[in-house]
């Protein structure tokens, strides 16, 4: 890790003087429809610490949307990716083949759930690992039905747009999207009609008989979802959902494809989510996590299904970039050096330890309707107090206020009403704590 002090320091107001000069030639020169959250401009970053070109230091509730779980500078991956640059930086590995990206394919059938035979391919952004399994799947399977999920979110291409649940900002505007792609319910157990213990069993079953009768289910090629829905409100699927898919999957021959890019990786305290229930996909994606900031990502599963597709089917100029699998294995070294799985779930304990005794002094709970999620993946749902109408408002109100005091949170959901926590696996238990405070203090300003 480079050598940035784990300690917040807030110098100036956020965004300071040098960030504010910077967002000006940024509006000038890039495009609108790229936003940020917050527009401080990053000179380093490590640990549980962004430090902005002001020189504050910001704790990192975010790690890049879950993509720094062994943080910004890792060392292992530092020194892989380096030395792998001053070897060579690229050759196409349809051109000519090198052995990171063979590593990174068996660390992968090691380390996904199931003891099948697995293979992968592997790209560069998680939209085009999702993409490549729909390929894979139909290919496989031939068949072209894609079955989504309320709530989901699988990427910002033409195909992965059509695969995202929520219109505004990804979809608006940016159609027509591709075909054959049907949306099912999801146990949303918060916001579930009767209540999170009946979720499972009857979104389950909602969604399988929408399946069979609308689309047809030997029309469909996969299954696809994430294990716990990210964008769309950090949503655990009420226990029983996911095997009970994955079983009708198996049933009616269709590929079940678990979208694990922001779950994956010790995220939520577990290589990946979906073992959780004992669930084995046919396929999962892979991406943010896996290396430690570099791009890459992936899709690994059975051997027979990867196969499926010809030869020069699959593929790209980038896709598993020598740098970029270099940095994964340095990730993967280090998640298992530090027990990172360990780490997300006592990150799991101290948070919702907290963040449970925050509502209890609110009356009724206050804004705070629900705190879920698992690992290092968790987040507060909020409402108007007593009710459980959103409340992108306070939401709104309560990053800004963490962000003026030098705490990074982001937020997400279909209804923009929840604050999601995912920092650095590595962060310190002391920034991890002092985050906590600041978010407390934060409820003080609505
Ligand atoms: N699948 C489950 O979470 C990326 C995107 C944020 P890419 N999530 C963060 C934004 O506003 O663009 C994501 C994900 C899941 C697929 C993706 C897509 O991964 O690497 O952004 O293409």
């Amino acid at each position: 890790m480079s050598d940035i002090p784990q300690e917040r320091r807030v110098l100036t107001a956020i965004p300071g003087p040098k960030s504010v000069e910077l967002q000006a030639r940024r509006t000038a020169a890039v495009a609108a429809g790229v936003g940020s959250t917050l527009p401080v401009f990053t000179a380093r970053a490590g640990g549980g610490i962004i430090e902005d070109v002001d020189g504050n230091r910001l704790i990192d509730f975010g790690s890049g949307i879950a993509v720094t779980s062994v943080g910004a500078s890792a060392e292992a991956v530092v020194r892989r990716a380096s030395a792998q640059l001053a070897d060579f930086t690229h050759t196409c590995f349809m051109v000519t083949p090198y052995e990171g990206y063979v590593e990174v394919c068996e660390r992968l059938a090691e380390l996904t759930p199931g003891d099948h035979a697995k293979k992968s391919a592997l790209f560069n952004s998680g939209a085009e690992a999702v993409e490549n399994a729909v390929k894979i799947a139909r290919a496989y399977t031939k068949r072209t039905a894609v079955v989504v999920f309320d709530h989901g979110y699988h990427g910002r291409t033409n195909l992965t747009m059509a695969l995202t649940a929520k219109n505004m900002p990804y979809k608006q505007g940016f159609g027509p999207f591709a075909p054959e792609v049907y949306r099912v319910p999801v146990a949303y157990g918060y916001r579930w009609p009767t209540g999170p213990e009946n979720a499972g069993a009857e979104a389950s079953a909602q969604a399988i008989d929408e399946i069979t009768k609308q689309i047809g289910a030997q029309n469909v090629a996969a299954i696809i979802i994430e294990p716990v829905l990210g964008e769309g409100g950090f949503i655990e699927p009420a226990k029983g959902f996911l095997p009970e898919i994955a079983r009708f999957a198996k049933d009616n021959g269709i590929v079940f494809v678990a979208d694990e890019i922001q779950s994956g990786f010790c995220r939520t305290g577990q290589w990946f989510a979906c073992e959780d229930e004992g669930i084995v996909p046919d396929l999962i994606t892979t991406a943010k996590g896996i290396a430690g900031g570099l791009p890459l990502s992936a899709v690994t599963g059975r051997a027979e299904i990867m196969d499926a597709a010809h030869s020069g089917g699959l593929g790209g100029t980038y896709g598993g970039n020598p740098v970029a699998c270099a940095g994964a294995l340095g990730a993967i070294e280090t998640m298992i050096e530090l027990d990172l799985n360990g780490r997300a779930r006592r990150v799991e304990e101290v948070m919702k330890g907290r963040l449970g005794e925050m509502r209890a002094k609110l009356p009724n709970g206050g804004v705070i309707g629900d705190i879920r999620g698992r690992g290092a993946m968790i987040a507060i749902e909020l409402v108007k107090s007593g009710t459980k109408e959103p409340d992108a408002a306070a939401t709104a109100a309560l990053a800004k206020a963490c962000h003026a005091e030098g705490l990074l949170v982001l937020t997400c959901g279909t209804y923009g009403n929840v604050l999601r926590f995912l920092p650095p696996l590595v962060i310190g238990e002391d920034l991890l704590n002092e985050g906590l405070d600041i978010l407390e203090q934060a409820f003080a300003t609505l």
